[in-house]
Parts: C-alpha cells; sequence; structure tokens
C-alpha cells in the first residue's frame, strides 16, 4: 500500500526527497530536510547551481553556506543536472518559476517542464508535490494526466500534491520551519501524507481537501496584497488631488488596533509575486466567464503608478521653469523594494523609459543594484544599460530633480536634503525631521 510505504519512509527519516528547482523556494526546503536527516537530491537545469551546492555553496540570501556544506558533508544533500535519478526519490517537490507571457496569461512552460522528466523518470511509490505559485486546477488538469498517462495510478502508484511556497526572502524572523504551510492533495492519501512530510520540518502544517483550494488559497493572499496595494496607490491620488497629505493620513489610520491593515502607496509594485499571482487567478476565471474585476482595477491603478510619478516630477520641474527633457535626473533606489537587489518587475524600469523617452539625462544610485540592464524576459524596459554611479555630493547637487523609487535604509537623506534642489520622494523617506531642515523642495506621493 503505497501510503503505509510512504509513511513509514517518512516516519522513519529513510524517505529520500528530490526537489526540482533550486532557488529562493527550493534551496532552503532541500536545506531544510537535510538538516533534519532526509537525505536530498537537488535537481537543477543550471550546471553552476548544482556546482555551487556540491561544493557547499549557498547562492541564496536566506540559505548560509555553512548549512549547504553540513548537508553535503554529511551525505544529506547532492546536487545534479540529470534528472534520471528522479528514480531514486521517494518524493519529490516542484519548485520552479512561474512567470507571465507578455500577453499576462500564465507561462506553464517550467511546470511542464519539469512534469515531463518526472515523466521520463518516475517509479512506483512516490509522493509528488507541485509548490510553484499557480491556477487552481493545475495540479490536478496539468501534472495528474500526465503521469497516469504512464499507466501510474493515484493512490496506487504515486501520491500527488500541491503546497503552495510561502517564502519571503530576507525575512528574519519567518523561516521556512515557521511559517505555517498549507498542503491539499488531489486525494486523500495525498493530503495525509504530504502534510506528514512537512511536519517533519515545519512546525505548523494545515492540510485542506484539495490541491485546487491550496492553490486558491496562495493566490487569494497576493491578490489580497495587490488589491490593497492598489487601494493605498489610488488612495494617494485621491489626497494629492484634495490637497492632503497622504502619508500623514494613512499612518492616522494605522493607529486603528483593529479592522485595518496598513498598506502604503508607492510608484508602483514589483517582484516575482505580487504583480504576477493575481493574474494567474484572473486567467483562469476568465476561462469560466468570470471577469475578477478588483483583480483588473488593481492592475490598472498600480500599473499606472510609474506614469503618475513621472507627471508628478514633470509638473515640480515646471514649477522651477525646468522641461523634463535635458533635465539632470537621479534616480535614488531602482530594487523592486527596500534593502533587497532584486530589480525583477521593479517599477524604477517603467519610470527610467518614461523619463528618457521624454528626453532626461538619467543616472541613478543603487547601493545594492551594480547595473540595470533591460534583457529581462518580462521586465518592463528598453534602451542602453545604466551604471550605478557613487552618490557624490556633486552628483546630488547638480540634478535638477531627485526621485526616491526605493528607500533603502543605507542611504543618508538628511544629506540628500541638504544638497538636493528639487526631490521626489515616493516611499515617505524623508522624515518630516529632515524635511523641516531641507533646502531641497520636496514633492511627496
Ligand atoms: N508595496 C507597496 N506598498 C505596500 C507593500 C508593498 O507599494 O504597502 C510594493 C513593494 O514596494 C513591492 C511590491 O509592492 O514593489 C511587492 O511588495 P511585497 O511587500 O508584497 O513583497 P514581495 O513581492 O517580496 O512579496 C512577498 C510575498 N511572499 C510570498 O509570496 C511567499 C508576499 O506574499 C509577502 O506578503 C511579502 O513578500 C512580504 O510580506 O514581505
Amino acid at each position: 500500500m503505497i501510503k503505509d510505504n510512504i509513511e513509514k519512509l517518512i516516519i522513519e527519516k529513510r524517505a529520500s526527497v528530490g526537489v526540482i528547482g533550486l532557488g529562493y523556494v527550493g534551496l532552503p526546503l532541500i536545506v531544510e530536510f537535510g538538516l533534519k536527516d532526509f537525505h536530498g537530491i537537488g535537481f537543477e537545469v543550471d550546471a553552476k547551481k548544482a556546482d555551487d551546492i556540491n561544493a557547499g555553496r549557498s547562492y541564496i540570501v536566506d540559505v548560509t553556506s555553512e548549512n549547504v556544506q553540513k548537508c553535503v558533508e554529511n551525505g544529506k544533500l547532492s546536487a545534479t543536472t540529470d534528472f534520471s535519478q528522479l528514480a531514486e526519490c521517494d518524493v519529490i517537490v516542484i519548485c520552479v518559476p512561474t512567470p507571465l507571457r507578455k500577453t499576462k496569461d500564465p507561462d506553464m512552460s517550467y511546470i511542464i517542464a519539469a512534469g515531463e522528466e518526472i515523466q521520463k523518470h518516475m517509479r512506483r511509490d512516490q509522493l509528488i508535490i507541485l509548490e510553484s505559485t499557480t491556477y487552481p486546477g493545475t495540479t490536478d488538469e496539468v501534472l495528474l494526466p500526465m503521469f497516469e498517462e504512464k499507466g501510474f495510478k493515484l493512490d496506487e502508484d504515486f501520491l500527488l500534491a500541491f503546497s503552495p511556497e510561502r517564502v519571503d526572502p530576507g525575512n528574519p524572523q519567518y523561516q521556512t520551519h515557521n511559517i505555517p504551510k498549507v498542503v491539499g492533495g488531489v486525494s486523500k492519501d495525498s493530503t495525509e501524507v504530504a502534510a506528514l512530510l512537512y511536519r517533519q520540518i515545519v512546525n505548523e502544517v494545515h492540510a485542506v481537501s484539495s490541491a485546487r483550494v491550496a492553490e486558491a488559497c496562495k493566490l487569494w493572499e497576493n491578490t489580497f496584497r495587490a488589491i490593497n496595494i492598489g487601494m493605498a496607490n489610488e488612495m494617494a491620488r485621491l489626497c494629492n488631488t484634495l490637497g492632503i497629505d497622504t502619508w500623514e493620513v494613512v499612518q492616522a489610520a494605522a493607529t486603528k488596533p483593529f479592522g485595518f491593515m496598513a498598506f502604503y502607496p508607492g510608484p508602483g509594485i514589483g517582484g516575482h509575486c505580487i504583480p504576477l499571482d493575481p493574474h494567474y487567478l484572473s486567467w483562469k476565471a476568465r476561462q469560466h466567464g468570470f471577469d475578477s474585476q478588483f483583480i483588473s482595477l488593481a492592475e490598472q491603478v498600480n500599473s499606472g503608478m510609474p506614469a503618475y510619478v513621472v507627471k508628478l516630477v514633470s509638473t515640480a520641474l515646471n514649477n522651477v521653469k525646468k522641461a523634463v527633457n535635458g533635465s539632470k535626473i537621479l534616480i535614488l533606489g531602482v530594487a523592486y523594494k527596500k534593502d533587497i537587489d532584486d530589480m525583477r518587475e521593479s517599477p524604477a524600469l517603467s519610470i527610467i523609459d518614461l523619463l528618457r523617452a521624454r528626453g532626461a539625462d538619467l543616472v541613478y544610485h543603487d547601493p545594492f543594484v551594480p547595473e540595470v540592464t533591460f534583457d529581462h524576459a518580462y521586465t518592463i524596459g528598453d534602451g542602453d544599460a545604466l551604471v550605478n554611479q557613487d552618490l557624490t555630493d556633486d552628483l546630488v547637487r547638480n540634478s535638477d530633480c531627485v526621485i526616491i523609487c526605493t528607500e533603502h535604509t543605507n542611504v543618508d537623506y538628511h544629506r540628500i536634503c541638504e544638497l538636493a534642489p528639487l526631490i521626489v520622494d515616493t516611499r515617505n523617506a524623508l522624515s518630516e525631521e529632515t524635511r523641516n531642515g531641507s533646502n531641497a523642495k520636496i514633492v511627496r506621493l
């Protein structure tokens, strides 16, 4: 009986865990299993990543090389590009990217490629789990048929479940072991065995009745964020229209100890989750004739923020009798959120595009981002690469406008306010005290 066989292997810590995709989700997961004495095999298409792992080197911010080395040296972790080793795994977890196509439709190619590798090498008595964020129905509509095609039967030859990843890169408080894990199987046995597996490494496991529920749960979580950020951005534009200080309003609202959750306006939304995940949900809904108005409205508001920031900049320059065309503009912070180096879908890229199209002489400074290129598959952006400029007094003093796009902590904003003639602050990076002591004209979202 497959359920008893795999449960026994898990309980006795003899289950071999394969993870396909050793990125910011897969690597922390397989190391967590290794530290709990499970044997893990990491599968990567990128041979360099596999080499790094086998050499005990981590390339993911939340995973120490020390822990990778410890797992490798204890024989609990190896990485390979040879997918035939999938046959050795009792458990296979898929942690591959789920980006959007340019048309904002789901790009399932990575999940399908992983499924095909499993299809090629799978054997009886394996538990297969998908963790990649995707639309409800993926696990039972896309993966299940691929494995049944091989003549394998669910609950007799294999088990299949979905468990959303909730990794929050760089979050010191929440790491794999203390982030509750939702698990839903395509069958009852699949749910129970997958839940047992995760209980070996996570303090709290929340089992749900199906893979679809687990898939939908993840999308609800991130759609919630996109819509609330969209509301914050619309409130900023509304407050500006009424001549009310947005940040003072939201900070006052945030004093409410119940029934309110503060979200803040910004230059738009970036990252590989929030701008993308809601489109997986609305895409699936549309297949069933349902139009999710909140998702499209949030997308409209959030993706309109870069242009709104550019409008603020051009109005501010105009007020000092300058045109965007020919103005020296310095962008402070280009990563998609503070104190990280990730540029994916960063709104700064759209702002750079729009300002360069208007003839601005544009440079940037971001201590985390050495250069900005425009070759990402799905990143908005065009034109020549930009290189990070040192934040010298002259650079700031000689700028016609400084735009704070990302409020990295390690920037001396007091100095910026002393030197810059004009600042557009899209992140409330400038404290009241800094603003009051400033020589610069300051415009805020
Ligand atoms: N943003 C705003 N205003 C806000 C919050 C965020 O403009 O009030 C912007 C950010 O600057 C960024 C984008 O939205 O450009 C996304 O920010 P995020 O805080 O949601 O950060 P992410 O993209 O790293 O989201 C991840 C998600 N984690 C997973 O999907 C596992 C998300 O669910 C987490 O809630 C989020 O981290 C987090 O809380 O840090």
